[in-house]
């Protein structure tokens, strides 16, 4: 049966999910969510989608999961894919998950938010330069892990 994964093309927390989907050989298929015109927002996707009011939304038969980490947890327990050979590096894939969800992801989307989809009148310099300099920093821990700085 095909996976079903609601997401929409810009966001990043759905592209999280839709990778190892693709890269796994994985039967899928993208169910796409009118995000910006408020679907997300409605009591019926809370209802019937995501009460967190939030994509990416996993489907896979009488399956429902919510959180871009655990639906790539899933396809790890469903594929034996991207999850570490060991225990150790089984935890340190979730380590990285972790921070990523806390500190890169989540100040990547606001600011992207902020910057890209809010109409240009709304958007707030001030929060906007918040914001990225969190995001830099957080970069910056990422950068170091990989060798980079
Ligand atoms: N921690 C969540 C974040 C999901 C998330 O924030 N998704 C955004 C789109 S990129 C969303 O649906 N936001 C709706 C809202 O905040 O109203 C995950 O990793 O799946």
């Amino acid at each position: 049966m095909t996976i079903k994964l609601y997401c929409f093309g810009e966001s990043g927390n759905a592209y999280k999910a839709a990778l190892p989907l693709q890269l796994s050989g994985l039967d899928w298929a993208p169910v796409k969510v009118d995000f910006f015109n408020g679907a997300t927002r409605t009591p019926e996707y809370r209802a019937e989608v995501n009460e967190m009011g939030e994509v990416p939304v996993l489907v896979d038969g009488d399956i429902t999961l919510t959180q871009s980490g655990v639906i790539q947890h899933y396809i790890t327990e469903k594929t034996g894919k991207f999850g570490g050979a060991t225990p150790e590096e089984a935890r340190e894939v979730l380590r990285w998950q972790f921070w990523d969800n806390h500190k890169l992801s989540s100040q990547a989307g606001m600011t992207r938010f902020l910057m890209n989809f809010l109409p240009e009148e709304k958007r707030p310099a001030e929060v906007i330069a918040f914001t990225q300099g969190r995001l830099k920093a957080a970069y910056q821990v990422l950068e170091a892990h990989l060798g980079g700085a």
